[in-house]
C-alpha cells in the first residue's frame, strides 16, 4: 500500500505530505504548506504540501552532491535493477496510482493508466540501458593502440516537471538520470504535488540509496528558481512554458550547466482528400480533445483541404458534439476538466479571440451544468475557417479547442502546417505513399505520424521538438541518455612507444598521391 494515498487526505485538517531529503521525509523549514484540489470537484482537497524554498532546495542539492560518488560508483546494471524494481511497484500499484492522478490532475481513468504505463515502460527501457549503454569501440589510427568512448554521469540533475504527465514526465526525466549515475532533485508542478510524491515513495521503496532521489515541493519561485541558479545543479530538465525555458537556459547558460527543454507546441493534423476520412475524424478527435488537449502533442490544428473541407467538419462536429464532459473518476466521461480555473479563463479569451478570427462550429463556454460547476470544466469547441496566422492558429491554448484550416492544396498544407514557432508534432491522413513521405520529410516537426493522430509517443523513440519546441535535447529513447551523460573517450597505447596521432600515420608518399 502506498503510504500517502490514504483517505485521510479528504480531511481538511490532514497532516501535509512532506518533502524526501536524503532519504527522510522532512518538512519545509518554511513552515508553510499548500494545498492540492481536485480540478473536478474544488471541494475535494487532495492534499497539504510542503512549500518550500530556496532553503530546502539547498539541502535537497547538498544530499544529492553527497550520495553521487557512491552512485556513480555502482555498477550500472545495479543501477538499473533498481530502477527494474521501480518500474515493477509501479505496475503492482498501476490502479491506485492511476485514481490519486485522475483525482489530482483530472485526465480520465483510462488515460491515466496510461500515463502509470508509460512510467512502466520507461523505468523497464532504463532498466535495460543499465547492461547496455552502448559507448563506441573503434580502430586506432595507429598499431597497439585501443580507441573506445564511454558515458560518465554529470552530476545532480535539477528535474522540473509539468502537471499535464504528472508520472509519465517525472519518470521520463528521473530514470535516465539514474541509470546512468546521476542524482537526483525533483520538483514536481504545484498543481500535482501527490502524483510525484507517490512515485517518490515507490523509489525509495525500490532501493534507491538515501540521497540520490530528492524532492522539493513548493511554486517554481521559489523551489524552481532556486534549482535553477544552484551553483551545484550539473544539468537541469525542464517541461513547460517556452518563455519559462526560455529564462531557465539563460540562467543557466551563464555558468554553462546543461539545461534540456520540452516546451510549447501547436501540433497540426493535414487531411488531405484522398485520407479515410472516418479514421482521420478518429485521429483527430483524440488528439484534440484527449487529455482535454492538455498535451504539449495534442492536435490544436487540422489543415484541411478545402474540397473535402465540408465533409470533414459536419463528421467531426458531430462527433465532438457527442463527447461527454466530467469527470476522470466517472466510466461515461470521455473529456475530463481543465487542471484549473486559470486555464479555464485562459481558454476562455482564447474563444473570445478566436470569434474574431473563424467561425464557431461548436462549444465555446465553460461546462458547468449540474455538479460540473464545482469544478475547472470546458466544452470541447471548434473554430473553422482560421487562417494560418491568425493568433488561434498559432498560439499554443492548452485546451480543448481545436482550429480547421482549409488549404486549396497539399503544397499550401505543408506550408501552414510549418508556420509556427514551435515544432513538437504533426500528422498526416492518406493514402498516397508519394505524399506520406514528402511529409515525412518537410514537416518540420520532431515527431510525424502517418495515418494517425499526433499523440501517441512511445518511450522507447526520441522524444522532442524543433524550433522553439525546445533546444534540441530528446527525451525517452535512447537519445535520452546524451542529456544525462558527458562522453569520456579514452585511448590506450600498449605500443611501448611514442606513437603520435596524425604525424606518425603520414602517407608515406607525403599524401602526393592523393
Ligand atoms: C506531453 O504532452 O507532454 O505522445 C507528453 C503523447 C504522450 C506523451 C505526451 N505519450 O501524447
Amino acid at each position: 500500500m502506498i503510504r500517502t494515498a490514504g483517505a485521510n487526505a479528504m480531511i481538511d485538517d490532514a497532516p501535509a505530505h512532506r518533502m524526501f531529503i536524503g532519504g527522510e521525509w522532512v518538512s519545509s523549514g518554511t513552515g508553510r504548506t499548500f494545498e492540492s484540489r481536485n480540478p473536478a470537484d474544488r471541494r475535494d482537497l487532495v492534499g497539504r504540501f510542503q512549500a518550500g524554498d530556496a532553503a530546502d532546495v539547498a539541502r535537497a542539492v547538498r544530499s544529492a552532491e553527497d550520495a553521487f560518488p557512491g552512485w556513480r560508483a555502482t555498477p550500472a546494471p545495479k543501477r538499473g535493477e533498481i530502477l527494474y524494481r521501480f518500474g515493477a511497484l509501479l505496475a503492482e500499484h498501476k490502479e491506485e496510482l492511476a485514481r490519486a492522478m485522475t483525482r489530482e490532475m483530472g485526465k480520465v481513468l483510462q488515460e491515466a493508466r496510461g500515463d502509470v504505463q508509460e512510467g512502466i515502460d520507461i523505468a523497464y527501457l532504463m532498466a535495460g540501458e543499465g547492461r547496455r549503454m552502448a559507448g563506441d569501440t573503434v580502430p586506432s589510427e595507429l598499431p597497439d593502440k585501443w580507441a573506445m568512448s564511454t558515458r560518465v554521469p554529470i552530476g545532480v540533475a535539477g528535474i522540473v516537471t509539468p502537471w499535464n504527465f504528472p508520472m509519465a514526465i517525472p519518470c521520463w526525466k528521473t530514470m535516465p538520470a539514474l541509470v546512468t549515475g546521476n542524482t537526483v532533485v525533483i520538483k514536481p508542478a504545484s498543481d500535482t504535488p501527490l502524483c510525484v510524491t507517490l512515485l517518490v515513495e515507490l523509489m525509495a521503496e525500490a532501493g534507491f540509496p538515501d540521497g540520490t532521489v530528492n524532492l522539493v515541493t513548493g511554486s517554481g519561485a521559489e523551489v524552481g528558481d532556486a534549482i535553477v541558479t544552484s551553483p551545484d545543479v550539473d544539468v537541469i530538465s525542464f517541461t513547460g512554458h517556452t518563455s519559462t525555458g526560455k529564462r531557465i537556459a539563460e540562467i543557466a547558460g551563464r555558468r554553462l550547466a546543461r539545461v534540456s527543454l520540452e516546451l510549447g507546441g501547436k501540433n497540426g493534423v493535414v487531411v488531405l482528400a484522398d485520407a479515410d476520412l472516418d479514421l482521420a475524424v478518429d485521429g483527430i478527435v483524440w488528439s484534440a480533445f484527449g487529455t482535454t488537449g492538455q498535451r504539449c502533442t495534442a492536435a490544436s490544428r487540422v489543415i484541411v483541404e478545402r474540397s473535402v473541407h465540408d465533409r470533414l467538419l459536419a463528421m467531426l462536429e458531430a462527433r465532438v458534439r457527442a463527447l461527454r464532459v466530467g469527470p476522470g473518476l466517472d466510466a461515461a466521461t470521455d473529456v475530463g476538466p481543465l487542471i484549473n480555473e486559470a486555464a479555464v479563463a485562459k481558454v476562455a479569451s482564447y474563444v473570445e479571440i478566436g470569434r474574431g478570427e473563424g467561425d464557431l462550429v461548436c462549444g465555446g463556454r465553460p461546462a458547468t451544468a449540474g455538479e460540473l460547476a464545482h469544478g475547472s470544466f470546458f466544452e470541447p469547441t471548434i473554430f473553422t475557417n482560421v487562417r494560418p496566422m491568425d493568433r488561434i492558429g498559432q498560439e499554443e491554448i492548452f485546451g480543448p479547442v481545436l482550429s480547421v484550416i482549409p488549404v486549396d492544396d497539399f503544397d499550401a498544407a505543408i506550408v501552414a502546417l510549418n508556420q509556427t514557432r514551435y515544432g513538437l508534432s504533426s500528422s498526416i491522413f492518406t493514402r498516397d505513399v508519394n505524399r506520406a513521405f514528402r511529409a515525412m520529410r518537410d514537416f518540420q516537426t520532431g515527431i510525424v505520424y502517418v495515418n494517425a493522430g499526433t499523440i501517441g509517443a512511445e518511450t522507447h523513440l526520441p522524444f522532442g521538438g524543433v524550433k522553439e519546441t525546445g533546444n534540441g535535447h530528446r527525451e525517452a529513447g535512447h537519445a535520452a541518455l546524451d542529456t544525462y551523460t558527458e562522453w569520456k573517450s579514452i585511448y590506450v597505447d600498449f605500443s611501448g612507444r611514442l606513437q603520435r596521432a596524425q604525424i606518425d600515420n603520414q602517407p608515406t608518399d607525403g599524401g602526393d598521391a592523393r
